[in-house]
């Protein structure tokens, strides 16, 4: 820390971040700001892949082709967010062969929500609502964050994820006007994907031990929580008005900051299911671990053809 050059260089780097300036792979930027975005970065990445799991467990249940084929899409697209994420983190540094390893060793993080299991063909329309809506919130920010490679991922990633809302939140609205069979089955599946969604912003922030060196430089401009009450105060009532609730009695508006204000999360079982102590997490690693199994003979066959052509 004593090194001048280090410090000029720190000075320079911040100098820019505040004008607006993206950083690029070439630059020089400390090596915490490095760390921080392989480590977000790639969990990102593997939460986008790993979140191809609990929808993609419908694809051939869906109710007709047309749900078929736009639920078919939606998974894929987020196979595409997650080959744009890894090559984002390439640029810094760490290779994609270093990330799969670590997430199939479950030494790696990816979203908690993946964790929880889809039970109901409504579970499909609460995810791209819910937890597509969540997703969107904190990528709309990251769109502008200040490393060029993932903010130029993030313009397009948001825009797919946009078609993914609008398409979860269509099916919501057509349940909760159709027979009641189809109104308690929306119902349920709100029920089910309120608090895994609240939970995607992250701890609180007094609890958060990233946050101030991700705002330091310009990774995150918005706050955990700050993201967390945007989404409650959108999405409570968008369901209110459908005639559906929130799984949440103490859910009220507060006249006097003007928010929806509700009970606490459960915070021991989201430390949990980090931990790997979920319903689901050990299904989705394995999951995971045998596709990447039965995906070996294409990338020998790729590596192979490569080195043929020289
Ligand atoms: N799940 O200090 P903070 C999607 C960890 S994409 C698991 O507050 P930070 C698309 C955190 O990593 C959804 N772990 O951390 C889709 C840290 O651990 P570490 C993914 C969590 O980074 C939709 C520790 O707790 N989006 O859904 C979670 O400042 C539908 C302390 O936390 C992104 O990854 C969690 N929910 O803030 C796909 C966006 N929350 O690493 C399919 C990029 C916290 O120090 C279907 N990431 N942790 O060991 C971010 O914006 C941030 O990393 C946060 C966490 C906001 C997730």
């Amino acid at each position: 820390m004593d090194d001048p050059t280090y410090d000029t260089r720190l000075a320079e780097f911040e100098t820019r971040i505040a004008r607006g300036e993206k950083i690029e792979p070439g630059d020089w930027m400390p090596d915490a700001y490095r760390k921080q975005l392989i480590r977000m970065i790639s969990q990102h990445a593997n939460s986008e892949v790993v979140g191809m799991l609990p929808e993609g467990a419908w694809i051939t249940r869906a109710p007709n082709l047309r749900r078929k084929m736009v639920l078919l899409a939606k998974v894929q697209d987020e196979a595409g967010h997650g080959q744009y994420l890894y090559h984002a983190a390439e640029t810094l540094g760490i290779s994609r062969d270093e990330m799969i390893d670590a997430l199939l060793e479950g030494r790696a993080k990816y979203a908690s929500v993946f964790n929880y299991p889809t039970l109901g063909w409504a579970d499909v329309a609460a995810i791209g609502w819910l937890v597509d809506g969540a997703a969107i919130m904190n990528q709309t920010m990251l769109a502008h964050c200040s490393y060029g490679p993932y903010s130029r991922a993030m313009v397009r990633i948001c825009a797919e994820e946009g078609f993914h809302k609008k398409q979860g939140q269509e099916m919501i609205i057509r349940y909760s006007q159709g027979t009641p069979a189809q109104k308690q089955m929306a119902q349920e599946a709100i029920d089910r994907w309120w608090w895994p969604a609240l939970m995607m912003f992250g701890p609180h922030d007094s609890d958060s031990p990233n946050t101030p060196q991700l705002m330091r430089w310009g990774i995150k401009t918005r706050t955990n929580d700050e993201l967390r009450q945007e989404f409650l105060d959108e999405l409570v009532p968008g369901i209110q008005a459908l005639g559906l609730s929130v799984p949440d009695p103490e859910m009220h508006y507060d006249e006097a900051t003007g928010h929806w204000v509700g009970r606490e999360i459960d915070w021991d079982e989201f430390w949990r299911v980090i931990k790997g102590d979920g319903p689901m997490n050990a299904s989705r690693l394995a999951a995971r671990r045998k596709a990447h199994e039965d995906g070996r003979w294409v990338r020998e066959a790729a590596a192979a053809y490569a080195q043929a052509m020289g």
